[in-house]
């Protein structure tokens, strides 16, 4: 074998082995909400995925929907002299001062899906969905489905997050304009199955068994889920006798549609871990031109499609 050769190989096996001339793998603190919905596990689980392949070092937190436990990995995060923090945040308010210590430690900060009231240049870029925009198609379909007709019931997210604001605001915006469609009630279900089943169940208690009520609008969709468990308990015809739209777009509510118990569902990309770490990555290779919002479009479904869409989705 040429001397040459075989001594370049040396040199070059030794380099790895040492890591000179490896690019030094980059960690990534990942403040995730928790584990609260269907959607949510499917984002983790690409995130996770996404970071793998591209042999990036995620460092994962759960808040299980805590605010302050959040904040306080966030500054874990900071501590760690991690490269870069993406958040997505549980609540809009509380995160000026955290995002600030993260600019004053130089760890550049990225929004997922949820959103913050903070100073945009605390952080580099949000990429997420319009929430609002889920709320307004949510209801420009409803208004299309009824005529402008309809008393609504409303199951509204956790409380202080960007997508229970937003997906409230835009779809009130729309269903305003119809003078016969307004929310006749609202109640939290915290983004749950359990918060679902559990409104649901007291609005069919408060409501005498929702006979003045047109329509379910829900923030997402475990809570229309269990909505349609507590609905079918008290022998009521979800999908039916009630038109039951929602957003997110996961398996379940798909199989809801084609079982008649689901009309409609707002699908958010929950495989966006691509989009996030190309921003990241991008970033941290010195491109400075990212726009403070990288918008993930969102699509409708209706039953007419749910087979489709659990067919592309696989087993
Ligand atoms: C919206 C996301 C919401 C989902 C819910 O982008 O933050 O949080 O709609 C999840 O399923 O709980």
């Amino acid at each position: 074998m040429n001397f040459r050769r075989t001594a370049l190989a040396a040199v070059a096996a030794f380099a790895t082995l040492i890591g000179v001339g490896a690019a030094q793998a980059v960690t990534v603190g990942f403040a995730q909400v928790g584990s609260e919905s269907d959607w949510r596990t499917a984002f983790s689980a690409d995130m996770k995925a996404e970071a793998a392949r591209r042999g990036i070092n995620l460092s994962f937190a759960d808040a299980d929907n805590d605010a302050a436990r959040q904040r306080a990995q966030v500054v874990g995060f900071i501590d760690a002299h991690v490269d870069a923090i993406v958040i997505a945040p549980v609540v809009v308010t509380g995160w000026t001062e955290t995002l600030q210590k993260a600019r004053a430690a130089g760890v550049p900060v990225f929004l997922a899906d949820r959103a913050v009231d903070a100073d945009p240049s605390l952080f580099v870029a949000r990429i997420a969905a319009d929430f609002n925009l889920e709320g307004r198609l949510a209801g420009a379909w409803l208004a299309q489905a009824t005529r402008g007709s309809c008393g609504i019931l409303e199951l509204e997210g956790s409380a202080g997050s960007a997508p229970a604001i937003q997906r409230h605001k835009g779809f009130l915006a729309v269903i305003s304009q119809f003078p016969y469609m307004r929310i006749l009630r609202s109640a939290g279900g915290d983004f749950t199955n359990e918060g679902g089943r559990k409104a649901m169940e007291g609005f069919i208690r408060d409501d005498n068994g929702l006979k003045d009520v047109c329509a379910v609008w829900s923030h997402n969709d475990n809570m229309l889920l269990g909505a349609i468990a507590a609905m079918h308990a008290a022998g009521l015809h979800p999908g039916r006798g009630q038109i039951m739209v929602s957003v997110d777009g996961v398996p379940g509510i798909f199989k809801a549609m084609l079982a008649g118990d689901a009309n409609m569902s707002v699908e958010l990309k929950s495989d966006i871990g691509k989009y996030i770490f190309d921003v990241v990555e991008g970033y941290l290779g010195g491109r400075r031109d990212y726009p403070k919002w990288v918008l993930i479009p969102s699509a409708l479904h209706t039953p007419e499609d749910a087979a489709a869409v659990i067919a592309s989705h696989g087993p």
